[in-house]
């Protein structure tokens, strides 16, 4: 059989399969890639991932199925040798190969800007000052990380800080993200937000959940000895149940409040605490 016949049969083999097993994939995978539908910016993610997914898996096939066509097709014959065209100087190939890798990653790269910025950071960090920050109302949460736990204060009810994440269904929040001592990541798995915690800076990052669900924070940064203790799980409740749990937490904490210093974007590290 001649070479063009090879690379013929192969191309037709890896189109058919592509062709089928691509949304068969998206179909069987896509409900259960990560991070869920919790939060606006979760399913952005979600679809992110598809993409990702549908751009992976003709690559995937390529190598796989090239690799079993070579085994049965390109054997050594016992006894003889068996060697094709070099491929190296081939222009055809190179040529192809270049372009396509080329638009293959350009193109991710377009997209992945492109959401960024329709998404508003896609509940990334954006830094002090986001190039997209979305319409509406926002509710401010702060998230201060230290050694080693996260604490949560809410500005808009007298500065009360909680050491729990409690946030309100339908509602976009604008999250402050620093930190009093070293370097921290605040990581809410299911609320698909990753968010540096770095001492003198806020970082902002938005996310507006969409369903009644309890979610994980995690610190995802080594930060010392007892980083692994900072887990916790937070809860995304109605309006009403927030309305409740808040004003709960501001008689609560009273005391503490008060001791506390003034709500401010970046502090000072401990013992003074003062905003910085
Ligand atoms: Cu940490």
């Amino acid at each position: 059989m001649s070479e063009t016949n090879h690379a013929r049969r192969f191309g037709l083999i890896w189109v058919v399969a592509t062709i089928i097993a691509t949304p068969l994939a998206i179909l069987l995978l896509g409900p259960i890639l990560p991070p869920g539908n919790g939060t606006e910016q979760a399913s952005g993610q979600v679809t992110d991932n598809k993409v990702l997914l549908a751009m992976a898996i003709p690559v995937l096939l390529l190598v796989v199925i090239y690799l079993i066509y070579a085994v049965i097709y390109f054997r050594q014959p016992t006894g003889g040798v068996l060697e094709g065209p070099a491929i190296r100087g081939n222009a055809r190939v190179q040529t192809t190969w270049i372009i396509v890798t080329s638009v293959l990653v350009l193109s991710l790269a377009v997209y992945g800007t492109a959401t960024l910025l329709a998404d508003n950071g896609a509940g990334s960090g954006s830094g002090p000052s986001p190039l997209t920050v979305p319409s509406g109302p926002k509710l401010p949460v702060q998230v201060i990380g230290q050694q080693w736990a996260f604490t949560y204060r809410y500005p808009t009810y007298g500065g009360v800080e909680t050491p729990h994440l409690v946030l309100p269904v339908n509602q976009m929040v604008e999250l402050h993200v620093t930190s009093l001592d070293v370097i921290h990541s605040f990581w809410a798995y299911q609320l698909a937000v990753k968010a540096d915690a770095n001492p003198q800076v806020d970082n902002i990052a938005f996310v507006k959940p969409t369903k009644v669900e309890t979610f994980e924070v995690r610190c995802s940064e080594l930060c010392g000895i007892w980083h692994g203790e900072m887990f916790d799980h937070g809860r995304v409740v109605t309006q009403a149940e927030f309305e409740t749990w808040i004003h709960q937490q501001q008689v609560t904490f009273a005391p503490a409040t008060k001791a506390l210093p003034p709500y401010s974007t970046t502090y000072l590290p401990e013992p003074t605490r003062r905003g910085g």
